[in-house]
């Protein structure tokens, strides 16, 4: 058995570090690096389960081309896939404009292919419409941190979670989708026996395992339940009126919004006992270093940055941030989603945490490029969901998709094929085929994944590290950064990227961030070619990384405070009524990664969670006359499913809960989001994934248990 090299996980955002054996071309064995900060040794299933996925009979191997109106793919070189998807884009452009191209990529890119895909479409395509699926995931988390405290970023590191005396975690199953981080969670109250863990959540969930108090709030009342407990820490005199003093800004207004509120409504707006807030905000009211910890159940809605805001309003109030075992913590769901923001991926950013509508952030980026003055638009590009809204309406009119699956992942997925289907070009660029959204494209190329490649990503805390390429990619797939060169030299655009190797892009894009708030200018390929993993700000060589920001309590805002931003609590977009009475909230189970392309193939991990199922509340499966296993409907204003029930007394009367990995190659029709709406938060605009109104009842028909649709491989 030998090493094959230390790498990062390919999956969730804790960043696990992990020490690949193998022997014969095969993986034999994946463990958790001891020295790792983010993992100390540990790793979950999925990444303990890797070998798997690595060489399945349908990662692709070769550029495909779809045959003129066949449904059959036929192989090409990369020499012809590239000029046909160049000679198409040209001509969009030329008929059309700039907008009428766009990249739609993913947080589980690494640095280096978000970077350049920021660089071609933005800097030299001239069109904004470069977004992520970190839109539906980090877009909200984000926000709320720039508009709090003047920048993007958690202030936190992992350990923490070790010296933090009181833990919330609200609207995260840390259990399942943060698994690593919550055994290191589970370790320091086993160590620690008075640290005070409280979840909140519509469910009782497997976090709930190591709870002291468990807050069941209805979905999409997190702000409601944030500010009852703010007023009670106010009111019970544990605000801290030095830091506020010093450090903050609109805490009168604040002060005065929320006595404005009676607490009655507030706690009926949750629809928990009042008993249950009053505890939650008397353990964080003394606390002496509180940490949260928070994902998808803050940020997917239509008021999630609002959602983001209230939970750091809490944070600045209790005096709560910038010292150890302090702050909130945004848990990053993808191993790279950090990394992308950084880039400036989204179609609001620029690279360095810049802003597409700032024009000096334009003059400084263009300057570097090497552009001319007004190369880059000044307005914002299509967002995610807008992206796939303009492809129906035709004003969008060529795609590039990559690292990520939106015939499974998008909300409303009948309105995304129906955008795929009138799309001019669609361009895929995945590790395998078929999946629900290559065998929709025009071209799929084949990406060299996890593994096959070097590859620059920032986990959660900061930490930036380069995973090696252990071995070769299959046939002749490529890194995606390589393919994004190739695809630029053909546009006339060679010079600018003709890259030796994605070492000298890192260094190129860390030039960029000199002096913005995500400083990586001390992050060189070299240290981190040498096995180095560094926190920023790192802001020279001889740095040797940041576990925490704002020790100083200086905030990157104008005048160096942070803002206490009042928010209000109102409906979600869709509310229940009589047709659609329930509210079905989504996420994730511990064996699956997202859209099951990978995790799917995996023996052990699909014994575990075999087929996708909807979860009922005990009496609302009574009243429905629905058991254990019975086949249900769920259907939404935008489609129907029928799935298996599962009775569970955990989740709150009157909400269900799918999770959303299987898609249409395990039934077709028969995926999650099919569902769900598209509605989006103006500013954030990230869709309300965890919020729409359903009609449940008893179906005859009974889902399947077929596994995936074996595979079309003619076209190969
Ligand atoms: N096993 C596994 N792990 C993963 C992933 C995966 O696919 N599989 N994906 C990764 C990614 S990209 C992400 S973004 C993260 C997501 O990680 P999480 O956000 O922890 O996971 P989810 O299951 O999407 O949602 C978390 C919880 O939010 C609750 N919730 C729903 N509505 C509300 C609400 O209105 N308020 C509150 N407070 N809670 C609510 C749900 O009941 C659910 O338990 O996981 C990462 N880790
Ligand atoms: N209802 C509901 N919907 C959701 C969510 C929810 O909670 N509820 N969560 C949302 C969130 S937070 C997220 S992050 C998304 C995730 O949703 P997706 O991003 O769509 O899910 P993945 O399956 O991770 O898709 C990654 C794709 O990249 C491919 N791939 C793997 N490695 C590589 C590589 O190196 N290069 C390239 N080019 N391709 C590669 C994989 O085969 C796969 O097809 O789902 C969102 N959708
Ligand atoms: S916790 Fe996340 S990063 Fe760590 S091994 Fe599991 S999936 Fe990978
Ligand atoms: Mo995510």
């Amino acid at each position: 058995m030998a090493l094959l090299g230390e790498s990062v996980c390919p999956y969730c955002g804790v960043g696990c570090r992990l020490r690949v054996e193998g022997l014969d071309g095969q993986i034999t064995r994946v463990r958790g690096v001891e020295a790792a900060p983010a993992n100390l040794g540990r790793v979950c299933a999925k990444g303990a389960l890797l070998g798997p996925t690595v060489d399945t009979p349908d990662r692709v191997r070769f550029p495909l081309l779809r045959q003129p109106r066949a449904d059959v793919f036929q192989r090409a070189s990369w020499d012809e896939s590239l000029d046909f998807v160049a000679d198409r884009f040209r001509q969009i452009i030329d008929r059309h404009g700039p907008d009428a191209v766009a990249f739609y990529g993913s947080g589980q890119l690494d640095s280096e292919t978000a970077y350049l895909a920021c660089k071609l479409f933005k800097g030299f395509l001239g069109t904004n419409n470069t977004d992520s699926n970190s839109r539906l995931c980090m877009a909200a988390a984000a926000a709320g941190y720039r508009t709090s405290l003047g920048s993007d970023g958690p202030p936190t590191c992992y350990e923490d979670i070790d010296h933090a005396d009181v833990v919330l975690i609200i609207g995260s199953n840390l259990a399942e989708a943060h698994p690593v981080t919550f055994d290191r969670l589970r370790a320091a109250k086993n160590d620690r026996p008075g640290q005070q863990v409280i979840v909140v959540d519509p469910r009782r969930t497997a976090t709930c395992a190591i709870a002291d108090l468990h807050v069941p709030i209805a979905p999409g009342s997190d702000i409601a339940f944030l500010n009852a407990v703010a007023r009670l820490v106010v009111e019970n005199g544990r605000a801290d009126e030095h830091f506020i003093g010093f450090h903050t800004k609109g805490f009168v207004e604040y002060v005065a919004f929320l006595m404005g509120h009676s607490l009655d409504d507030l706690v009926a707006a949750t629809g928990v006992a009042r008993g249950l807030i009053e505890q939650a905000a008397r353990i964080i009211g003394k606390s002496r270093a509180f940490l949260s910890l928070y994902c998808m159940g803050l940020n997917q809605s239509t008021v999630g940055m609002w959602k983001n805001n209230s939970l750091i309003n809490l944070h600045l109030l209790a005096g709560q941030i910038g010292k150890v075992g302090a702050g909130p913590f945004s848990l990053t769901g993808q191993p790279n989603a950090m990394g992308g923001r950084e880039c400036g991926l989204l179609c609001h950013q620029l690279p360095g945490y810049r802003f597409v509508e700032d024009e000096r952030h334009r003059l400084e980026i263009e300057h570097f490029w090497g552009r001319p003055q007004g190369s880059i638009s000044p307005r914002n590009g299509l967002s995610a969901v807008e992206m796939f809204q303009a492809l129906e309406r035709e004003t969008l009119k060529a795609i590039w998709i990559t690292a990520t699956n939106p015939m499974v992942s998008m909300p409303d997925l009948h309105r995304v094929r129906a955008g795929l289907a009138k799309a001019e070009l669609v361009v895929v660029s995945d590790a395998y085929h078929p999946t629900e959204t290559t065998r929709l494209a025009d071209v799929v190329l084949p990406a060299a994944s996890w593994g096959e490649k070097d590859a620059t990503t920032t986990n959660s805390e900061r930490m930036v590290s380069r995973s090696p390429r252990m071995w070769d990619p299959p046939g002749e797939a490529l890194p995606d950064w390589q393919i994004l060169c190739r695809f630029a030299g053909r546009l006339g655009f060679a010079d600018a990227f003709r890259y030796v190797s994605g070492s000298q892009v890192w260094d190129e894009f860390v030039r960029l961030t000199k002096g913005r708030p995500c400083d990586m200018a001390g992050i060189t390929s070299s240290r981190l070619n040498d096995g180095a993993s560094l926190q920023w700000p790192c802001p020279d060589q001889f740095h040797y990384g940041s576990k925490r920001r704002y020790l100083d309590q200086k905030f990157p805002t104008s005048d160096g405070k942070a803002v206490f931003l009042p928010r209000r609590h109102g409906d979600p977009f869709e509310i229940t009524d009589n047709d659609f009475p329930f509210v079905l909230t989504t996420g994730r189970v511990y064996a699956h990664w997202h859209t099951l392309t990978r995790t799917g193939k995996v023996e052990k991990l699909m014994a575990r969670d075999p087929a996708p199922y909807v979860e009922l509340g005990f009496e609302d499966a009574e009243r429905l006359g629905v058991a254990d296993g019975d086949a249900v409907r769920l259907t939404t204003r935008r489609g129907q499913i029928v799935l298996r029930a599962r009775r569970d007394i955990g989740i709150r009367p009157g909400t269900v809960f799918v999770p959303f990995h299987w898609g249409d190659l395990f039934e077709e029709g028969n995926a999650l989001n099919y569902l769900t709406v598209p509605a989006f938060g103006p500013v954030e605009k990230q869709p309300e994934l965890k919020f729409c109104a359903v009609k449940v009842t008893k179906a005859r028909r009974v889902a399947t248990e077929a596994t995936r649709t074996p595979l079309a491989l003619a076209e190969r």
